[in-house]
């Protein structure tokens, strides 16, 4: 068996999804994730430029020697942009094989852990009463688990992932106002002081039962992280996700220190290199490495076998930035990873995005069924893709009120 070819597609509905097709000579093809945000365009080129010549020839069915190809070959390895198109072939190779066995990927994997797995929601709000609605509002349709995050009182604009107004959406993943991006002020002590009442608000108000789930998003010192985390303990959190910028590991030992607190961290981690040590030591609770930017299935289940020795659960970062490729390939690890932990979910489901990328998974109830059709399970329609384009658009930027570059 061959790769005759390989395409890349970059667009999609209020999104530029990157889209491998890998092409083999016995008529299947196999769909990968390479998305990017905001910097799309690169994994794409990298593609287009220098793996997919590379891979022409070869037999699909060795996932894991093309897999080390591409990444020792490469000799400067790794990197997110790397990472992104290795992901996206990796994924789409395990498709292949999955089309090629007539099974649905969870099986090569080892079966069914769990009917469903948990995924968790994303409430926001202008203010604390706004998040509450939100969070209502996910309770009632059954999610079992929600991240929250509202604005903070006397923040000179709305903080991560909150809207401007109450009620309001705010797209603050991608602006696509253009590529240059915009600008956030950010004051940690307000948020210190503010938040963990809040958290406890939000405990107190729906419950002892919810998985309630917050997001600092890199914006504390080791020192100030350490004291929230200690400060947000009654509100008995799920998680806490990224209370450090990821690139100093030490801090989350400062962290453990001080706070019982479950820590999630690794959206931003390409590689287990990055995970080993925060898993080995037992830092972490959750590891959210992403399938798109980790590598694609053959690296992540690595780092989730090594997860599952340290009783470290799995929360795959899941965000809209991914496509429902990389959100199917997480739900088959999903589906059988011993150490399962929770799945974060965007609504995906518009109908523009469910008419380009077709499939039989289902989200309800706040649980996500993996489908039984074979590979990944998700199709691609070629000609759909032809009303998109790549959209130019940025992530904000932050600074602290007297103008210091801080962390998004
Ligand atoms: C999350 C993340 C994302 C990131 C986004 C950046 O927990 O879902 O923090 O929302 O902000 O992926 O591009
Ligand atoms: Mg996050």
């Amino acid at each position: 068996m061959k790769i005759t070819d390989a395409k890349v597609f970059v667009g999609g509905p209020k999104k530029n999804y990157v889209t491998l097709k890998i092409y083999t000579d016995q008529g299947i093809y196999g769909l990968g994730d390479a998305t990017l945000n905001n910097r799309e365009t690169l994994p794409a080129s990298y593609l287009t430029d220098y793996l997919i010549p590379n891979l022409i020839g070869l037999d699909p069915r060795n996932s894991e020697d093309i897999w080390q190809l591409f990444y020792r070959g490469a000799y400067f390895r790794g990197g997110p942009i790397a990472m992104a198109a290795y992901g996206a072939i990796d994924m789409a190779l395990w498709d292949i094989k999955g089309k090629i066995a007539d099974l649905p990927l969870y099986q090569l994997f080892g079966g069914k852990s769990r009917d469903g797995a948990m995924v968790y929601a994303h409430a926001t709000g202008a203010d604390l009463e706004d998040l509450m609605d939100s969070v209502a509002c996910y309770v009632e349709d059954g999610y079992k688990a929600v991240r929250v995050q509202c604005g903070i009182p006397g923040m000179p604009t709305a903080g991560y992932a909150v809207p401007e107004t109450k009620g309001g959406m705010r797209n603050y993943i991608t602006d696509y106002s253009g590529i240059r991006p915009s600008t956030e002020i950010w004051d940690s002590g307000k948020y210190m002081r503010y938040m963990p009442g809040a958290l406890m608000e939000i405990r107190e108000k729906f419950g002892p039962e919810l998985k309630i789930l917050h997001d600092v998003h890199h914006r504390l010192t080791p020192r100030e992280a350490a004291e929230f985390a200690k400060s947000v303990e009654p509100a008995d959190l799920y998680w806490l996700e990224d209370p450090t910028p990821a690139e100093d590991q030490d801090a989350l030992k400062f962290i453990r220190r001080h706070s019982t607190v479950p820590i999630a961290i690794g959206e931003v981690f390409n590689t287990i290199w990055q995970c080993n040590k925060l898993i080995e030591q037992e830092l972490v609770d959750f590891i959210r490495v992403a399938v798109t930017y980790a590598g694609g299935i053959t690296h992540v289940k690595r780092i989730v076998d090594l997860a599952a020795l340290h009783h470290v659960r799995t929360g795959f970062h899941g965000a809209p930035s991914h496509s429902p490729l990389c959100m199917a390939a997480q739900a088959h690890l999903n589906a059988w990873a011993p150490n399962f932990g929770v799945q974060e979910y965007l609504v995906l489901g518009t109908p523009e995005c469910d008419a380009l990328f077709p499939s039989e998974h289902l989200m309800t109830n706040g649980m996500f069924y993996v489908s039984d059709a074979p590979g990944l399970g998700v199709d691609f329609d070629e000609a759909e893709a032809e009303r998109y384009s790549y959209e130019p658009g940025s992530h904000p930027i932050v600074r602290l009120e007297d103008g210091t570059l801080w962390n998004y």
